[in-house]
């Protein structure tokens, strides 16, 4: 186990399979700060054809996630005790923006579980009794909350200890204090013809707003 576990719930595990190969995900997997299990919800359902969705009681358009199959998903994920209630964290548009200070708290827990809910809604009965926080990363409709897994987990990935380097997290320090940077160049000279500042292979940071 890493230092922080992420499960996923989707009915489309295999978006995340690349995802999770590269850059600083991929390292704080390899250094085994992180480790990241994808559930196919798909999996719990009982019948022949798998179905996870039912019609809303009371009509309506959109198809509502089934509870039950919600519900087995995430026990046979992690068995809830007494002593291992980990967070459950339900992607939607219409949960509580996600930003940095939020990222900051998940990167501290030992485990959460993030659900990427699909269809018009999930059962009310389902939110009530396992969900423990709503997340949207905008004010926009997505089709699903896979795309927005994927942002929770990059941002909150880098901010366990041990992921990034020092360099990089110096770096970091300042970036999230203000989420704004000045403009940066490669040190490269082939890269020269875009910036001609960069020709002396330096670029002084603080002043390269001005200079252009
Ligand atoms: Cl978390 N899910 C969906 N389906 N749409 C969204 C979202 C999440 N955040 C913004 N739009």
């Amino acid at each position: 186990m890493g230092r922080l576990s992420i499960h996923i719930l989707s009915i489309f595990p295999g978006i995340f399979e690349d995802f999770l190969n590269y850059g600083i995900v991929r390292r704080a997997v390899e250094k085994k700060l992180l480790d990241v299990s994808i559930v196919n919800i798909r999996d719990s359902a009982p019948d022949k054809h798998k179905t996870v969705d039912d019609l809303p009681y009371g009509g309506g358009a959109g198809m509502i996630m089934k509870p039950d199959i919600l519900a087995a998903s995430l026990e046979s994920t992690v068995p809830f005790r007494e002593n291992r209630r980990p967070e459950v964290i339900f992607l939607t548009p219409q949960g509580k923006r996600f930003d940095q200070s939020h990222a900051n708290k998940m990167s501290m827990l030992d485990e959460f579980i993030l659900i990427c809910g699909r269809y018009r809604a999930v059962d009310e009965r389902f939110r009530e009794t396992y969900v423990t926080d709503e997340i949207s990363i905008g004010d926009y409709v997505l089709s699903g909350g896979e795309p927005a897994a994927m942002v929770v987990i990059d941002a909150v990935a880098r901010l366990i200890p041990g992921v990034l380097n020092d360099f990089e997290s110096g770096i970091e320090d300042s970036f999230q204090n203000a989420l704004l940077d000045c403009p940066w160049f490669p040190l490269s000279k082939t890269s020269g013809t875009f910036c001609p500042m960069n020709i002396s292979g330096l670029v002084n940071h603080g002043q390269s707003r001005s200079a252009f």
